[in-house]
């Protein structure tokens, strides 16, 4: 066996996930680094050397100069150009994947993530949040819908834009997204779910269960107020 030659900085989350589906569907060997969120780690100094941002994931590339990476669709977009795997090379099938991935970035993540905040972890129920958020999630969710449709994969080919989308998307439920009547995405889900990479990847460093017990409330309160 190689030796690894990435180090993932990593904890159980959507995040995290794409990294470690990446690196599980390409092979790449890599070790991994357990950061615990609720303790801070990603605060300390040290941590904050590799990621200025405080956040997961990050790498760093033990074959390259000891160079790391932070923030997950830099990542992905660094690794594929490392490998030449899950990012075409030709511009216009770059782009269009780079447009997805960009997409997961800029959208389905933030908005995800506040629905996260609003309907599961803030002690006050806003309504009126929670509502902005889910409507904003079902918008894009209907969005990857259409573009699925006839679709295998969200681009010409499986890429790093399936693994960044999906690695949300599969939460949804703990979200409290409706998926009722996309068919095309809860299809997309069960491909992507029956893939072994996937399923590798979305355990490391460990499973995460999402439940309403209070290690998980209490680990997302430490988050948001520190
Ligand atoms: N845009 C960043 C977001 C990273 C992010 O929000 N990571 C979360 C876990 S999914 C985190 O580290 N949270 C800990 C904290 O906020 O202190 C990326 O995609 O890498």
């Amino acid at each position: 066996m190689s030796s690894p030659q990435i180090d993932l900085y990593t904890a159980s989350t959507p995040n995290g996930w794409k990294v470690s589906v990446f690196l599980e569907e390409t092979g790449l060997p890599y070790s991994v680094h357990r950061i615990d969120l609720g303790k801070g780690d990603q605060k300390n100094p040290e941590y904050l050397r590799l990621n200025p941002n405080g956040r997961i994931p990050t790498i760093v590339d033990r074959g390259n100069g000891d160079f790391a990476v932070f923030e997950s669709g830099a990542i992905l977009l660094y690794l594929a150009r490392k490998t030449g795997k899950l990012l075409p090379k030709d511009e216009k099938g770059e782009s269009r994947v780079t447009q997805w991935l960009m997409f997961q970035m800029g959208g389905i993540g933030p908005m995800m993530g506040q629905a996260n905040v609003f309907y599961r972890y803030f002690p006050e129920k806003l309504p009126s949040a929670i509502q902005r958020y889910h409507n904003e999630c079902r918008r894009l969710f209907e969005v990857l819908e259409g573009q699925l449709k006839g679709r295998e994969f969200l681009c010409d080919e499986y890429s790093i834009a399936d693994i960044a989308n999906w690695c949300w998307v599969r939460i949804y439920r703990w979200s409290g997204v409706n998926v009722d009547g996309l068919t095309n995405l809860q299809a997309w889900i069960a491909r992507m779910e029956a893939r072994p990479a996937c399923q590798r990847g979305i355990v490391v460093p460990e499973p995460l269960v999402l439940k309403d017990n209070e290690d998980v409330l209490e680990m997302a309160k430490k988050i948001l107020t520190r």
